[in-house]
């Protein structure tokens, strides 16, 4: 078993059950641009690129992939894949500019053309509320480690829901609230660029308490049949060795990484070894009654984002420390194997290990896979083709180990490619492409790469080719 291919070879096709979703996914600031058309106003996302050495050659989400001026373009795309859901995020800023009040009809229009335009095509739009993109009004009165940020989220889910929820089928809250509060306000290599441990600790319980609320608030108003979801990136942990102390730092960051958010929203509760573990920095006072309740209404099902393992053993990481409570105590390995342009190490057996570990522990809530692929630095050839073998060996893999998990009980029932076009891809600005569907930035002419003819193979087949 090699980390590419985590089954044996078999003659027998990988096909999936019926129903299955296979979709593609993105997220607002990383291809719509139009940063400052129509009202929209700055997001942190926009401040923070602003900020000399913090993201790849100054790059900003200002153009991007102009998909706010492509979406049919983007969407005949979609079509020649054969995608039968897509993903996408909606811009707060572009909806509802200063995070109060009433919405902007154009920033609303733009998504009912979006909806539309997919249902037209027959294919299903799932929406995600939040991809990090905060009005930098809410930053500047304090932003996700206060509360009201919070309540704030809950009235823009309100009204989004009033205005979608005729044509959105599923709706995911938050995208990766452990990226937003822990690299954006523990870590600061992500926006808002803080670097507090406590602040990212009362940020992780304000999503949790954002996501509680937003999903209150899509119930009250969505029609019988939609879907309410949250996304998380877990994070596969590995022991560097079976030594108690290399256990004990695989717990922490299993706390501080994945019950941090697991625990809240389908227990309600916090995780007393993390509550332990972060007594140096904070007595979790900021936790009010009727917070966890809030936190853990029940939802149709839980996204999960993957892309590789996370290897760990006793020691301690350098400051600026996204690890909040286990920084002193963990230090992080190089995975074996080829890694993706991102350095990434490449194993999809981390993928199963995580979709057997929440069939046991989640049993009851359906699983989908709502983003899995791989950087590569890819290039348009003379003869205008996108050669990318090692990401379809990638996928391949990933796809292989998913169907594993199903055949192993798991409930999972879709996955979303990550990413349909190349893109702004946060820190690293635009030298990461991840799409299945090259973009030239200087042109904005998109290029189906052979991952993504080998992608439509796989969806009108329904699986993976012997
Ligand atoms: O591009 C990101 C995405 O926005 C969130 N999940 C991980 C992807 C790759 O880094």
């Amino acid at each position: 078993m090699t980390a590419l291919d985590p089954r044996p070879r078999t003659t027998t096709p990988l096909r999936f059950p019926a129903g299955f979703r296979w979709g593609t996914a993105t997220a607002a600031y990383q291809i719509e641009g139009a940063a400052a058309e129509h009202g929209r106003t700055p997001s942190i996302w926009d401040t923070f690129s602003r900020v000399p050495g913090k993201v790849r050659n100054g790059d900003t989400g200002d153009i991007a992939a102009d998909h706010y001026h492509r979406v049919s373009e983007d969407i005949a795309l979609m079509r020649r894949l054969g995608v039968t859901d897509y993903r996408f995020s909606v811009s707060w800023p572009r909806v509802q500019p200063t995070g109060r009040g009433p919405a902007v009809r154009q920033g609303l229009d733009f998504y009912r053309r979006l909806t539309d335009e997919l249902r037209e095509a027959g294919i299903r739009p799932v929406a995600t509320l939040y991809h990090w993109d905060l009005p930098q009004e809410l930053e500047d009165a304090g932003g996700w480690p206060e509360r009201e940020t919070a309540r704030r989220f809950g009235e823009y889910a309100a009204l989004m829901a009033e205005a979608l929820g005729d044509r959105v089928a599923t709706w995911t809250t938050l995208n990766e609230p452990w990226c937003a509060a822990f690299l954006g306000y523990g870590s600061g290599v992500h926006a808002p660029g803080r670097t507090s441990a406590l602040a990212s600790l009362r940020a992780a319980h304000h999503f949790n308490l954002a996501h509680g609320l937003a999903t209150r608030a899509l119930r009250a108003a969505l029609p019988a049949g939609s879907e309410v979801s949250l996304t998380l990136n877990l994070h596969a942990v590995r022991p560097h060795t079976q030594a108690p102390e290399d256990l004990d730092a695989a717990r922490r960051i299993d706390a501080v990484g994945n019950r941090v958010f697991l625990d809240p929203v389908f227990h309600g509760t916090l995780p007393e070894d993390l509550v332990r573990d972060t007594a140096p920095v904070t007595d979790w006072s900021f936790v009010r009654d009727g917070d966890l309740r809030t936190a853990s209404a029940p939802i149709d099902s839980l996204g999960i984002n993957y892309y590789s393992p996370t290897v760990v053993a006793a020691g301690s990481s350098p400051a600026p420390s996204p690890w909040a409570g286990a920084e002193r105590h963990v230090r992080f390995l190089p995975a074996p194997g080829p890694r993706t342009a991102m350095d990434w190490p490449v194993d999809a057996n981390g993928l199963h290990e995580l979709l057997v570990r929440l069939r046991d522990d989640l049993p009851g809530v359906p699983l989908v896979i709502t983003e899995n692929g791989a950087a590569y630095d890819d290039y348009a050839d003379p003869e205008g083709q996108v050669k990318d073998p090692e990401r379809v060996a990638y996928l391949r893999a990933h796809l292989a180990a998913v169907h594993r998990a199903i055949e192993d009980g798991a409930d999972v029932r879709g996955y979303f490619l990550w990413s349909l076009l190349d893109n702004f891809e946060w820190a690293y600005g635009y030298s990461k492409r991840f799409g299945i569907v090259h973009v030239d930035f200087a042109t904005q002419r998109r290029t189906f790469k052979d991952s993504a003819h080998w992608y439509a193979g796989v969806i009108a087949r329904g699986g993976l080719e012997a």
